[in-house]
């Protein structure tokens, strides 16, 4: 009897653990497209294509590579529509004497994978994902020997990958991380290197025309499709980005351009978060060109950080802080989430370009994220939960692993300080400094209060003097505090009135954009 081998949609990676143990002679893989998945939230148009276009792709490499694929398609009217229910259905065809699959990025996955052995009578075999480089074992040691912030653990995945590290054990360059140098303002000439156009294939197209049959609904476009379907695909996007855009990353990391939706950015996340690149290797390659003298060392040490460093920190404290997490609302934030996030249809002009990019691309780059879309989110005092649906439906990259911890708990510090230490909060002045977008609003950066007033500033304050009683002693938030305690009573009390009306004119998005009206999809 052969060993059941289910694959995710987000495991389309040759070197999955659960292959690698396994032997296609005695095995089947089983791959699902099931409607729960493309609908618990109800995600982007593109992530649905993404992720059924490089599952088919994924399942026809697996059988030239002779393993047997046992693949049932969204369509089947046989498909139950959830994971469980379809391994339940390929243990009955299969009568495996075991069940063999790879840790799930998702709480709500993991815990149905959890609960298979003893509903299906079969034993199952839930193996350490390591495609991360650290463990979660390893990363729970890590993180219960001392409350360290993530540059800790980013030391620690340099000496443990040897990257960017001298033989003697140093850093290479003498320093760890050159973040000060990762921070300058928008370039001011137009030459921007564009994307190499990536044409969908027949089954990408194929699979576009059943997610606007099924999904048509969904937050969206897909007419510019262009995302990696193939792992393939996935490394010939790295090459381009590591010739083209790699040199000026580290500089312009923090900068934001109109129009330019990808500015210096990989653009890589959704290809490693659903397994077509690895991460290891594509930090190797960073590092190789720096060595080969083809980038300067703040870009190749900045984007190494975000991988081994951030992307490896989210997911271990995703996994240390779930379910909790889920729930967490230090701020006590209730407000619903504004329309605009869902049409776009804002004079703020930051804000409709950010929601603009997100909605054509399914992307938007780590400042859009943290410093526009998220910061208003915090300031308003939006309910954690509403704004963590809005980027899990909207990122194609998005997965819990990485948005919870994003998004819950560094943007908009609803986990207390466990996962950032500060709330990423900021004025208007912080968006004109980092970007072209000030220039052409209709809002007025300098001005705090009155009808032409950035929305930006006054909220801010406002959001301030709201959770002083939270926030004031965060040695982080000091200065601001001092500059808010300095000012006079009816300075502050302007401000306050601007931000009541300001928020009183927000209007609240209809229900249904995020998650089906029924409650049905939460389980897997
Ligand atoms: P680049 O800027 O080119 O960076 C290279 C890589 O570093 C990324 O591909 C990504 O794998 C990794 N990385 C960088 N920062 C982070 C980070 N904070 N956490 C994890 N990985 C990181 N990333 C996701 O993959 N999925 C999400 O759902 C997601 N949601 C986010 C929500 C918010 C509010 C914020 C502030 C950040 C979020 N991020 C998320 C992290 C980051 O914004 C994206 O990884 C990045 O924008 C992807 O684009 P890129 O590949 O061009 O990244
Ligand atoms: C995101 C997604 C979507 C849209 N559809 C599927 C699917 O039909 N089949 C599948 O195996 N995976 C899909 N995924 C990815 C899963 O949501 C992802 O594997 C889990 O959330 C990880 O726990
Ligand atoms: Fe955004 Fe304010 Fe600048 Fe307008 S003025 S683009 S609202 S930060």
């Amino acid at each position: 009897m052969p060993t059941l081998v289910p694959i995710l949609g987000d495991q389309c990676s040759h070197n999955l653990a659960s292959l690698k143990a396994s032997d296609p002679a005695d095995s089947v893989v089983l791959m699902m497209e099931v409607g729960n998945e493309c609908s618990y939230v109800l995600h982007h148009k593109q992530k649905i294509v993404l992720i059924l276009s490089a599952m088919r792709h994924f399942a026809a490499e697996l059988r030239t590579r002779g393993w047997t694929v046992d693949y049932m398609t969204l369509d089947d009217p046989a498909n139950s529509g959830s994971f469980s229910g379809e391994v339940e259905r390929a243990v009955a065809r299969h009568r495996p004497d075991a069940i063999r699959i790879v840790e799930a990025g998702e709480w709500r996955v993991q815990k149905a994978m959890e609960g298979w052995s003893a509903r299906l009578g079969v034993p199952v075999e839930i193996l350490g994902d390591d495609r991360f480089v650290c463990s979660l074992p390893d990363f729970f040691t890590w993180a219960a020997a001392a409350d360290r912030p993530m540059e800790f653990f980013y030391r620690e995945m340099r000496a443990r990958t040897g990257l960017l590290m001298e033989p003697d054990g140093k850093p290479a360059g003498g320093q760890w991380n050159y973040d000060k140098d990762n921070r300058a303002g928008p370039p001011h000439e137009g030459d921007f290197p564009r994307r190499r156009p990536n044409e969908p294939d027949a089954i990408t197209r194929e699979v576009m025309v059943l997610v606007e049959q099924r999904f048509g609904n969904h937050f969206g476009r897909l007419d510019d499709f262009a995302l990696p379907v193939t792992a393939a695909d996935a490394e010939a996007a790295l090459d381009e980005f590591i010739s083209s855009r790699l040199p000026n990353f580290g500089t312009y990391q923090d900068a934001m351009v109109i129009g330019e939706d990808l500015l210096f950015h990989a653009a890589i996340s959704t290809s490693m978060n659903c397994g077509l690149l690895d991460p290891l290797d594509a930090c190797r390659r960073v590092e190789a060109a720096w060595r080969a003298g083809a980038v300067p060392l703040n870009s190749a040490e900045g984007f190494i950080r975000q991988i081994i460093g951030w992307r490896e920190y989210m997911r271990g404290m995703y996994w240390r802080e779930m379910p909790e997490l889920h729930e967490a609302n230090a701020l006590g934030a209730t407000r619903p989430l504004p329309d605009f996030y869902w049409t776009g249809e804002t004079d703020m002009r930051c804000m409709a370009e950010c929601v603009r990019n997100t909605r054509d691309n399914a992307y938007a780059h780590h400042i859009q994220r943290l410093m526009v879309l998220g910061n208003f989110a915090l300031i308003a005092g939006v309910d954690p939960r509403q704004i963590s649906d809005w980027f899990l439906v909207v990122y194609a990259d998005a997965y819990e692993w990485v948005e919870h911890a994003n998004v819950i708990g560094m943007s908009q510090y609803a986990d207390g300080g466990r996962i950032g230490t500060k709330p990423y909060a900021a004025s208007g002045a912080y968006i004109d400094r980092m970007s072209d977008y000030c220039r052409g609003c209709v809002y007025d950066v300098t001005k705090k209060v009155g009808p032409r007033a950035c929305p930006y500033n006054s909220l801010y304050w406002d959001f301030l003097a709201r959770n002083e009683d939270k926030l004031a002693g965060n040695p982080r938030l000091r200065n601001q505090y001092r500059t808010w305690g300095r000012m006079g009573p009816e300075k502050k009390a302007a401000y306050r009135e601007w931000a009541a009306r300001v928020l009183d004119e927000l209007v609240p998005a209809g229900p249904s954009w995020a998650r089906p009206d029924d409650a049905s999809g939460s389980g897997a």
